[in-house]
Order: structure tokens, then C-alpha cells, then sequence
């Protein structure tokens, strides 16, 4: 009994019925097949897959439908139903055959094959069992299609007619591998209801959007204006008020003006080679400073601020600053469901398609602690990148298909077609503010000039440029379009073109007034107040870090305790914490513990601090322990570090995506937006910092230079040679210290020297009155390692960060005495004195620790090398000498002591891994430069 059967398997399985809608019959019919028990059905199905006749009639159209998503019941009626895969697959395919290229030349997915099963009125009709008679016949219109407006049934000409309106002109729509289907059904709404007329855009609108400064102008894809400003304007009006947006270099000058609204004398004036640059810092080129701006939406009549990102050449780089910047301004302003704050990202295709950092970003798009709750992208496809071919630049058809990972539509569109462009992008913003979900418009356009204005483009795509110089700029058609239409006349559009010409003449003619060039008037986020104390710069001081006796006893308690009722944590936990209960007891902590005291005393001062990263909650050595989980009740977790104190700044701690690059790119953005928070990102091991390199070497290291903004990111990163083999022992100090601007061969002079170097410096602290990246390298072994502790003495009030910690034992009560000062970093120290211990040369040999690399405390180790005036100076690393600090600290401490004696090294050899893999050797390359570091005539030979 069919119809019987159909509702029991649709009562059965909803889901699977859902889903089914959105395939065609065969591969629907599997997961709606696999789930019954009903071999009967399952085996007519099979034989109707191989001859719809070979069933009963009733069979035929039940499965026709069903598979289809039609409700049962409503298929079995007269007029006969439309099989619903005919609507379906042009609702799959229809952007296949879509006209998307307006050059007309390649197709827009590289395959110029048409799909087999897109019927049009003269062809594939075959394909459903229907011929040319078929085509004024009425036919019922299935649930899953909106293309009869009011009417549930329509002739199939009619129906093919509609159908190739909404998927097949100049917009291709990508979505039906959405398994939502709320959202499917929300898209072809958008698409297939029938709209008399598209909304106009007026000509003095888009006119005024588009002309724009020559030689960064936009030619071949103009449209992204219009575009740009009504997904702008959409999401004003459903609610935004702050947009962060990133973008390259294409468009950006023209996006400046004419978007964001910058004042156009400050872009003209840009072009002025003789203009002074006012900042400190060694600047970056035009098109690549950020900007931010505050106005009204003269559409909406509401207040929108508008920010730029500052970017780097690295196409893409800025993806995961931007979507961390959005998330902190979201943050901060309590905004948890991303309706007043979000991002637009800009690609070109060439680079969307080909850079992994797109894949990493997507992959943030919908983590609770990373989601911006939908990004706008928008794809300048001018299909080429530089001089490469789409056909060479991507494996996929489109290059946006990196998006479906995370099943956000994908609108394609002509981009000479203004109206369809405008269209889809009131569509991208409403999806955003419907489903708060990721969504992507590819701008299918032509790059009218070479890449740039020296680049001859003829020499490598000589047929794509015949066209393009037979192409009519967009602006010319549309203006021709309705001046035909009569919607205005030419005197019009002329009077229009003059006018925006002569903003510009008026614009560049002040321009000529600017006398010296500001970036700080390109800031992307300023921070209001931060710089000045009452109207006054902020003195520049490095305050004491220290706290009181009753905060660190009281953070520690609450490190070492489970803050809430009812709460079963692990055995192996709790001894954890009872361990960290005595260290409190005692008036001792370890790295674990002494984290836990800066991060709960700034929180009592109102700092926010983020802590992301892999692993992070419970920290890769399993010694941090932030997050508590209770035993016994899935997902119920509690962090102490929230109950700190009644009115403490929010901790936020968070386990990341297995992506470095898109992580601390993350990051980097979140600490962007304000100085007063502390962001940290941790890497598993520091070896794995590598695969952000781009952010460090493009943004953390030269950003203040580059764009005048400070940053405070933290990067911790594990570092150590322990015989972990060669990934999980270094964390590439050398890199770090070879990109540190101090000059390795001047003494600096000078006053608040501590305070004043650190300003100096690309990167460094926390607590100052300024803001600078600071690179740690953490601890693994010491995490455990029973000297390595300290006492709260260290951390009572007046205490301070000690750049250099100086011997403290024999060797510095009789200092004329030593033999041997040895200078050294991080863990050694302990394989040092362990060392001289059992060799009894506490009295001959003082060892000397270095615990600020950079900028160098020439200071400090001036005094300490005066202190030992016969001995020898050593540099002892456990690194090979071509990593660790050697290449960095010997000049500087021969600076330090006016070269007056060699400064030598004990270390292991050069080498091109960071660490061997076998133990044996590790241990024997250890002993071996022990033995160097203390055999005082090691080195005779050698001078
Ligand atoms: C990571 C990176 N690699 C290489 C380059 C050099 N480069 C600059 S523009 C460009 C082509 C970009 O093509 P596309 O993304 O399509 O943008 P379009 O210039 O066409 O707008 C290349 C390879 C770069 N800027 N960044
Ligand atoms: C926009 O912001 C300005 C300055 O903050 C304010 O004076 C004005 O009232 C705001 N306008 C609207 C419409 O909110
Ligand atoms: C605390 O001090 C006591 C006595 O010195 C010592 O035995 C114990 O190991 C210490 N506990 C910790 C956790 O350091
Ligand atoms: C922010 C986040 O996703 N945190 C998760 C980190 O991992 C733990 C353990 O799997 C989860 O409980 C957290 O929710
Ligand atoms: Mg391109």
C-alpha cells in the first residue's frame, strides 16, 4: 500500500527525508533506503531505478516524488506532479550554465561541458520522460520550489522559463550541499520568488561609488562598490554598527575613497614623493595602511564605524587579524551574537583558491570562542592572478570552493551586471544576519590592465585581452542600459560624471596643502586614552610587578581548589592540587603556580586576558590545569581563575583548531582592538611557531614600524632540548633574536635605560605604558623541575622583572677570585650547576643568567663582568651554535665590555636539525659541552 508505506518511512525518518530533498533519486535513495526494515519497498525501488515501467504506476510517481522531498499525498493528485528532480537539479547545476564570464570566454567553473540533466525548452527534455508536446501542459509544482509565486501549478514552459531566470542568467547559486534545510528552502526563496521588477540602482548612485583615482582604480570589476556599500548598507539596517573589513591590494585605494569614505586629499596626497614622513617607524606603501572611520550611513541614517585592517603583500595573511579584531570589538561590547559588530573579507581568486590560510580561517567560522558569527566574503574574480591562468591556479571549478567546507552558500555573479550584483548582496548580508553563518560572493569580472601599470598583460593571455579591449566598461553599459530604458538621459549621466569629477579636482588641489604625511591618520584601531594620562603623555615608567602577601596567598588557594559545589574532578587532579595547596603553604610556586599569580592579579585589576591555542585549557604538559571537569557530567567545567574576585575582568582560556597560522593571525587581531587586555596564544611545542611564520615576520615583528600600531601579543612558546628529537626541542630563539632591532655593536646611552630600551625595540612586556609583542621561551622539564621555583619573596611589592639574575653564591663573595663568568638562558642553568656542584667549582666559576634576551641589558652585564675582573667570559647554550643565542649575544657582550677579551662559546656544534632524535647522543652532546663549559683550559689552546 503505497501511500501507507510513504508516511511510515517518512515518520521513521524525518531526517533522512530532509536530506533526501536535496539529491538527486539515486544517491537519495540510499541513506532513505538503508534505514527501513522494508525489503519489499528497497526491492521495487531497484526496479524502478532500472525500469520505472517495471512497477506499479502508483509506485512510479511515489518515488518519483519522494525522492524529490514531496510531501506525500500532495504528488498523487491531478494536475500530474512535475518531477521534482527536473526543479532539483537546476537548483544544483543551474550555476553551471549560468552566464557568468562577462568576457564570455572561459567558464566560470573551467568546464564548458553542459550537465546532461539541465532541461531548457528545446533540449534534455528527454531526460525526464517529456518531449516538446509536454511543454503547455500543467504541471503541480513541488514543496521544495518558490518559482510559482502564488500558483501551485504552472505549464512546464513556463516552469523551465522560471527557472532558468533564477539560476541560469547571470547569477550561479551554489547551495544545495547545504543539509540545513531551513536554509535551503530560506535561499531558493530568495532566488526563485518572482520579482516583477529588481530593485533599480540609480545611476548618480553607482556613478559617484565608481569613478575613482586613476591608477589604482578597479577597472574590469567597478562593481564591487555598489557591492560593497549595500552589504554595508543591509546590515546597517538590519543592525550593525562597527565593520571590520580586510581586503589586498586590488581596489583598496578606490574601496578607501569610496567606501570607507576616506578624505580623498589624504589618499592624493599620498602619491606626493616629496612629502616628509611625520611617524616614527619605517612606514609601508599606500595600499597597504589600515584605516578607521566613524560616519553616518546616509541610507540607514545610522552611525557605522568602519575599519580597515592594515595589511601586508601576504595575500590572505590578514584573514584571521581581521575575524580576531571583530571578535575583541564583539567582546568588548557584549555583542555575543554578532549583531552589531562583523567582518567583510576581500580575496582575489587566484589567491582564494591557493592559500591555506583561507581553509584555517573557515575552519574558525563556527568554534564558540572564535566564531565572528558570519563573515561577507566577497571574491574579486578577475580570473587571473598576475599572468597565471585559472586553469593552472586551481584544481577545484570554482575558487571559491574552499567555502563548502563550512556550507556557506556561494553566490556567483556577473559582474557586468549591476543589478544582479546588488541583488546578491542584499542577499549575503540578510543571510548573515538571518543564520549568523559564513556566506560568499564571487564577483565573476575581468582585470581590464596588467597587474599593475607597468605589467604588459598581452604577453600571456593575448586572447582574453583581444576581448577585454572590446569590452565596454560596466559603467558605460549600464549607463546605456537606461538611458534606453529611460530611466535617465544622457545630459544626466553626463552631469553626473562631472560632478564627481570635480570632487576629485577639489580634493587633489587641498591635497597640495598637506605639508608632511601622517600615518598615524591611518590607524585601523585607535585606542582612545591609552597614550595620555589627563591630556598628558604617560610617563614612562616600568612600574613594580610585585604583590601583596594576602593576593598571592589568595590566587593560590583558589589555584589549588575546585570553586563550586558538587564538582568531581580526577584523582590524579586533585593531587595536583594538593601538591599546589602545600607550594602555597610553603610560600613557593613553579611556572604552573607563578602564571596563575600574574594572570589573577592583572584580572583583579580589570585586565581582560585570552589565552588560545592548542591543548591550552589543560596545557600540553599537563601542568596548567585552567579548565576543571567535573567526572561525572558531560560538558560541566569550571575555571577558578572566574572566581577570583567579585568585580575581576573575565578570563577567557581557550582550547584552538590545530592551525598555527590562523590562530595567532586570530590572536594577533584580538589584541589589536585593545590595549588593555592581555591576549596570549601558546604554541604545543615552539617548534610549531613555524607555520606562522607570515604572522610573525609580516605582522608581530615590524607591525609598529610598518603602521604605527602597537601590539601586545604574547606568544609562548615550549622550548628546550631534552632529547625530544628535532621537532619538539627548539623553538627557533635564533630566528626571534636575528630580528630584534637593537644594534649589536652600540652601547646604548641611556636614562630610564630599562624603559627607554624596551620602547626602542620591535618586540618585547606587559605593565608598561606602551604595548609590545613579547616572544617567551617557555619551560618543559623545569614545569617539574624541584629548583626551578621561587619564593614570594620574589613578588612582594617593589619587586620588579629581573632582566639578569647575578650569581648569588660563593663565586660572588670572593668575585676576584673566579676563573670563569658563564653567561647563559633558560634551562642549562640547572645542568650548570648541577654540574659545578659535583666538579666543586662553586668558588671558581660564576654562572650568570640572562633572563631578558632582547633588547640586550648591556647594563646589567656590564656590572656583572666588571664584578669578575680576572675571569674568562663564556656563552654557554645547550642549542648548536648556528640556533639559540649565540649569533646574537656574542657581539653585543663584546659591545658590553668593549671588546676588551674574547667572550667564548661552549655549546654544542653547528647543525642543520635543531635536536637529535636519539638519546644516547643527546645525552653525550649534554656532557660534552658541560665538560667544555667547565674545563678552565678548554679554550688556551684556541686563543
Ligand atoms: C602569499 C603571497 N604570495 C605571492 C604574492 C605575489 N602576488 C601578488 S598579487 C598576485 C596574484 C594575485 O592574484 P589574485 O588573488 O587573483 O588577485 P588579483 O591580483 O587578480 O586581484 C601574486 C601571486 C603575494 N602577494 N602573496
Ligand atoms: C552619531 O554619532 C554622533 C557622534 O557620536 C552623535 O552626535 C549623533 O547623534 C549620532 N547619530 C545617530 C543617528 O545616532
Ligand atoms: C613544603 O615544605 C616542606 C618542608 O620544607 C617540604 O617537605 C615539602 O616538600 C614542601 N612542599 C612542596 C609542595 O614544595
Ligand atoms: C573553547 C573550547 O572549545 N574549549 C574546549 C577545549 O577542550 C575541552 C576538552 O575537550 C572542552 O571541554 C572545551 O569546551
Ligand atoms: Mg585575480
Amino acid at each position: 500500500v503505497p501511500w501507507e508505506g510513504a508516511e511510515a518511512l517518512r515518520l521513521a525518518a524525518p531526517r533522512t527525508f530532509q536530506q533526501i530533498r536535496c539529491y538527486s533519486a539515486p544517491v537519495a535513495a540510499e541513506p532513505f533506503l538503508s534505514g527501513t526494515s522494508s525489503n519489499y519497498v528497497e526491492e521495487m525501488y531497484y526496479a524502478w531505478l532500472e525500469n520505472p515501467k517495471s512497477v506499479h504506476k502508483s509506485w512510479d510517481i511515489f518515488f518519483r516524488n519522494a525522492n524529490a522531498g514531496a510531501a506525500p499525498g500532495t504528488a498523487y493528485q491531478s494536475p500530474p506532479p512535475l518531477s521534482t528532480s527536473l526543479s532539483t537539479l537546476t537548483q544544483i547545476r543551474g550555476h553551471h550554465v549560468a552566464q557568468l564570464d562577462p568576457l564570455g570566454i572561459l567558464d566560470a567553473d573551467l568546464d564548458s561541458s553542459l550537465p546532461a540533466d539541465i532541461v531548457t525548452s528545446t533540449d534534455k527534455l528527454g531526460f525526464y520522460g517529456l518531449d516538446e508536446s509536454d511543454l503547455d501542459k500543467v504541471f503541480h509544482l513541488p514543496t521544495t520550489t518558490f518559482i510559482g509565486g502564488n500558483e501551485s501549478a504552472l505549464p512546464l514552459r513556463e516552469i523551465i522559463r522560471r527557472l532558468e531566470m533564477a539560476y541560469c542568467q547571470h547569477i550561479g547559486v551554489e547551495f544545495m550541499f547545504i543539509n540545513d534545510l531551513e536554509q535551503c528552502q530560506w535561499i531558493r526563496r530568495k532566488f526563485e520568488t518572482p520579482v516583477p521588477v529588481l530593485p533599480l540602482v540609480s545611476l548618480e548612485f553607482l556613478h559617484r561609488k565608481w569613478s575613482s583615482e586613476k591608477r589604482f582604480g578597479l577597472e574590469g570589476c567597478e562593481v564591487l562598490i555598489p557591492a560593497l556599500k549595500t552589504i554595508i548598507d543591509k546590515s546597517s539596517e538590519k543592525g550593525v554598527d562597527y565593520v571590520i573589513m580586510g581586503m589586498p591590494h586590488r581596489g583598496r585605494l578606490n574601496v578607501l575613497a569610496n567606501v570607507i569614505r576616506k578624505e580623498l586629499e589624504q589618499i592624493f596626497c599620498q602619491f606626493d614623493s616629496k612629502l616628509e614622513a611625520a611617524d616614527e617607524g619605517s612606514g609601508d606603501v599606500k595600499y597597504h595602511l589600515g584605516m578607521y572611520h566613524r560616519r553616518i550611513n546616509r541610507v540607514t541614517d545610522r552611525n557605522i564605524t568602519l575599519s580597515l585592517v592594515a595589511n601586508p603583500s601576504h595575500l590572505e595573511a590578514a584573514d584571521p587579524v581581521v575575524q580576531g579584531k571583530t571578535k575583541a570589538e564583539q567582546f568588548y561590547c557584549g555583542d555575543t551574537e554578532g549583531k552589531k559588530v562583523m567582518s567583510i573579507l576581500l580575496h582575489g581568486d587566484a589567491a582564494f583558491a591557493g592559500q591555506g590560510i583561507v581553509y584555517e580561517t573557515f575552519h574558525l567560522s563556527d568554534l564558540p570562542s572564535y566564531t565572528t558569527h558570519g563573515t561577507v566574503h566577497v571574491v574579486v574574480n578577475n580570473q587571473i592572478g598576475f599572468t597565471t591562468d585559472p586553469r593552472m591556479a586551481r584544481s577545484s571549478p570554482y575558487p571559491t570552493d574552499v567555502a563548502r567546507v563550512v556550507n556557506a552558500p556561494i553566490f556567483h555573479v556577473n559582474a557586468d551586471d549591476p543589478e544582479a550584483v546588488v541583488y546578491v548582496c542584499n542577499v549575503a548580508a540578510e543571510w548573515r544576519s538571518t543564520f549568523h553563518k559564513d556566506v560568499v560572493v564571487d564577483l565573476v569580472c575581468y582585470r581590464r590592465n596588467g597587474h599593475n601599470e607597468m605589467d604588459e598583460p598581452m604577453f600571456t593571455q593575448p586572447l582574453m585581452y583581444k576581448q577585454i579591449r572590446k569590452q565596454k566598461p560596466v559603467l558605460q553599459k549600464y549607463a546605456e542600459l537606461l538611458i534606453s530604458q529611460g530611466v535617465v538621459n544622457q545630459p544626466e549621466y553626463e552631469e553626473e560624471i562631472a560632478k564627481y569629477d570635480k570632487i576629485c579636482e577639489e580634493a587633489h588641489a587641498r591635497s597640495k596643502d598637506e605639508k608632511i604625511l601622517h600615518i598615524k591618520h591611518w590607524l585601523d584601531s585607535p585606542w582612545p586614552g591609552f597614550f595620555t594620562l589627563d591630556g598628558q603623555p604617560r610617563s614612562m615608567t616600568c612600574p613594580s610587578t610585585g604583590l601583596n602577601e594576602e593576593d598571592l596567598t589568595h590566587i593560590g588557594q583558589v589555584a589549588s581548589s575546585v570553586p563550586v559545589e558538587d564538582f568531581t574532578i580526577h584523582g590524579g587532579l586533585s593531587r595536583i592540587l594538593k601538591t599546589r595547596g602545600e607550594m602555597v603553604k610553603n610560600r613557593t610556586v613553579d611556572w604552573a603556580l607563578a602564571e596563575y599569580m600574574a594572570f589573577g592579579s592583572l584580572l583583579k585589576d580589570g585586565i581582560h586576558i585570552r589565552l588560545s591555542g592548542q591543548d591550552v585549557e589543560r596545557g600540553t604538559f599537563s601542568h596548567r590545569h585552567h579548565v576543571l571537569h567535573d567526572q561525572n557530567v558531560d560538558k560541566r567545567t569550571c575555571i577558578p581563575m572566574n572566581h577570583l574576585w567579585p568585580n575581576q575582568a573575565p578570563y577567557t582560556v581557550c582550547n584552538s583548531s590545530l592551525s598555527e597560522y590562523g590562530v595567532l593571525g586570530f590572536e594577533l587581531g584580538f589584541a589589536m582592538a585593545s590595549p588593555n587586555a592581555l591576549v596570549l596564544w601558546e604554541a604545543q611545542f615552539g617548534d610549531f611557531h613555524n607555520t606562522a611564520q607570515c604572522i610573525i615576520d609580516q605582522f608581530i615583528c615590524p607591525g609598529q614600524a610598518k603602521w604605527v600600531r602597537q601590539n601586545g601579543i604574547v606568544l609562548l612558546l615550549p622550548h628546550g632540548m631534552e632529547g625530544m628529537g628535532p621537532e619538539h626541542s627548539s623553538a627557533r630563539p635564533e630566528r626571534f633574536l636575528q630580528m630584534c632591532n637593537d644594534d649589536p655593536d652600540v652601547f646604548p646611552k641611556l636614562d630610564d635605560f630599562d624603559v627607554r630600551q624596551l620602547y626602542d625595540c620591535n618586540w618585547i612586556v606587559i605593565l608598561l605604558p606602551f604595548r609590545k609583542p613579547l616572544i617567551i621561551f617557555t619551560p618543559k622539564s623545569l614545569l617539574r623541575h624541584p629548583e626551578a621555583r621561587s619564593s614570594f619573596d620574589d613578588m612582594l611589592p617593589g619587586t620588579h622583572f629581573l632582566r639578569v639574575i647575578p650569581d648569588s653564591g660563593p663565586a660572588a663573595q670572593n668575585p676576584e677570585q673566579v676563573k670563569r663568568v658563564l653567561f647563559c638562558t633558560g634551562k642549562v642553568y640547572y645542568d650548570l650547576t648541577r654540574e659545578r656542584k659535583a666538579r666543586q667549582m662553586e668558588a671558581d666559576v660564576a654562572i650568570t643568567r640572562v633572563e631578558q634576551l632582547s633588547p640586550f641589558p648591556f647594563d646589567l652585564l656590564q656590572r656583572e663582568a666588571e664584578k669578575y675582573p680576572a675571569a674568562e667570559l663564556v656563552w654557554c647554550q645547550e642549542e648548536h651554535k648556528n640556533q639559540g643565542y649565540y649569533d646574537y649575544v656574542k657581539p653585543r657582550l663584546r659591545t658590553t665590555i668593549n671588546r676588551a677579551k674574547p667572550v667564548w662559546y661552549a655549546g654544542r656544534e653547528p647543525a642543520a636539525a635543531p635536536a637529535t632524535g636519539n638519546k644516547k647522543t643527546h645525552l653525550t652532546e649534554l656532557q660534552r659541552l658541560l665538560d667544555t663549559a667547565f674545563n678552565l683550559d678548554a679554550f688556551k689552546d684556541l686563543s
